[in-house]
């Protein structure tokens, strides 16, 4: 966290590293607000217990508690820490309806289209009480139809829009749980560089140490049981 800012409300953002909690915490990251990180361990099912569900009745990061007042929904979490903080440049804002339309394309892309799809490639049996290597080969046909749409859309700029935004990280989430669980991106370079194009950006690498010091706390609390 840097700079803080008195001026901000109170916010809490309940994560889990390398769940797409990840985007909001680059978010808050480059919008420089202050906040408070608390780790909810999917992989402990911490998040189907009593006190998470309180916070988050479906059980799911992320969830952005904003002076008491709990916000769900990746998109709208980023939506949120846009609004507050508009002049960090997490969209374009040019005032068009157009602009504000490609936005919500984006933001949806990654929320209801590719996550069900890399959840189904990285969790088949999560889907099916049947087989799951079937839920795996109909994701892994549905990546390629989704993953080509957004590299075409990408492929000139290397971002959603003219420069960076959102979108792109949130995209980059995206490919990197399809990437983890063995779907193939050389067919989709552009994609693929998403990473690294976004790794010049401080926040994106200040996110990645958050989560790799949230990985080592975790293993800490696990080897503790
Ligand atoms: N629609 C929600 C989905 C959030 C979601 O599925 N989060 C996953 C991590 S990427 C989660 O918390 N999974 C835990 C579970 O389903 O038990 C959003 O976009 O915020």
């Amino acid at each position: 966290m840097s700079g803080i800012d008195r001026s901000a409300p109170h916010l809490v953002l309940h994560h889990f590293p390398g769940a797409c909690s990840q985007v909001c915490v680059f978010a808050l990251e480059h919008a420089g607000l202050p906040y408070e990180l608390r780790l909810v361990d999917l992989q402990s099912s911490e998040q189907t217990g009593d006190a998470y569900v309180a916070v988050s009745p479906l059980g799911k990061v992320p969830a952005l508690v904003i002076d008491g007042v709990v916000l769900t929904e990746n998109a709208a979490i980023q939506t949120y820490v846009a609004e507050l903080r508009p002049q960090a440049g997490l969209f374009p804002r040019d005032g068009s309806p157009l602009t504000a339309g490609l936005r919500q394309a984006g933001l949806s892309l990654c929320g209801g289209t590719l996550h069900p799809i890399v959840r189904g490639l990285a969790n088949p049996s999560r889907i099916t009480e049947g087989d799951p290597e079937g839920v795996r080969r109909r994701s892994s046909a549905l990546a390629t139809k989704s993953f080509g749409f957004a590299e075409a859309r990408i492929a000139e700029t290397g971002w959603w829009f003219d420069e960076w935004s959102l979108v792109d990280v949130y995209l980059n989430w995206a490919v990197s749980v399809a990437a983890s669980a063995g779907f193939d991106f050389a067919p989709f370079p552009t994609l693929a560089g998403l990473r690294s194009r976004l790794a010049e950006l401080p926040a994106f690498r200040r996110m990645l140490e958050i989560e790799a010091q949230a990985n080592a706390t975790l293993a800490l609390r696990r080897a503790a049981r």
